[in-house]
């Protein structure tokens, strides 16, 4: 389920883990998918996965994605917590004898938040309980790249005035850069930046 950005979305523990792993590689980043996840029981393991396939390039040192995946009902073992393959944004070498690890459970209570770098390997744990496990999960990319989600079609204008600078700035309603993004609007929606000077 797509969903408009949140609260959640720009939480100071949020953007403050997004500064520190997306800013060295970017003047801003961007919302790329705000994503409810209703795990239902009886579901099975999700395939392990990274996010940040989207994008066809690996640069090394730099990270393209970061995810928040925020707990709306307790995470347990039995529900489907997160599934997380640690070190595994670390390349892999099999030749020398490396092995994946297996994956640790994000157990948390309701409320709680799970960070992950784009590149990790994770995935939904099986349900075996009897009720749904709920998340949402917020992604955030750097600022040139194209957002997951076109946030200009999820949030228009319309919509998106209802949101402070900040949030209109995370969705992309501004330049990254010199130029990147740019677009000759009068419109309240748009947030000028410090780089902005024609517009
Ligand atoms: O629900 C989860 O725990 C992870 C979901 C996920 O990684 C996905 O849907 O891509």
């Amino acid at each position: 389920m797509r969903l408009p950005p949140s609260i959640s979305s720009r939480t100071p523990l949020a953007l403050a883990m997004a500064d520190a792993f997306l800013l060295p590689h970017c003047l801003d980043y961007r919302i790329g998918s705000n994503t409810g996840i209703e795990i239902l029981p009886g579901e099975t393991d999700q395939v392990l996965h990274t996010d940040d396939s989207i994008y066809p390039v690996r640069i090394p040192g730099m990270q393209l994605q970061l995810n928040a995946m925020w707990s709306l009902c307790d995470f347990t073992q039995e529900n489907g917590a997160t599934r997380v393959v640690l070190g595994s944004h670390k390349p892999f070498d099999y030749d020398a004898g490396d092995q994946q690890p297996e994956p640790v459970l994000a157990v948390m209570p309701r409320g709680s938040v799970l960070f992950y770098l784009g590149n990790v390997l994770h995935g939904g744990g099986a349900n075996c309980s009897n009720a749904p496990r709920m998340g949402l999960i917020n992604t955030y990319s750097l600022g040139w790249l194209r957002q997951e989600v076109n946030q200009y079609l999820a949030v228009p204008p319309e919509k998106a005035k209802q949101y402070d600078d900040r949030v209109r700035r995370l969705l992309g309603y501004t330049k990254h850069g010199s130029s990147l993004g740019h677009c000759r609007i009068a419109d309240e929606v748009w947030v000028r930046s410090e780089h902005d000077h024609t517009s």
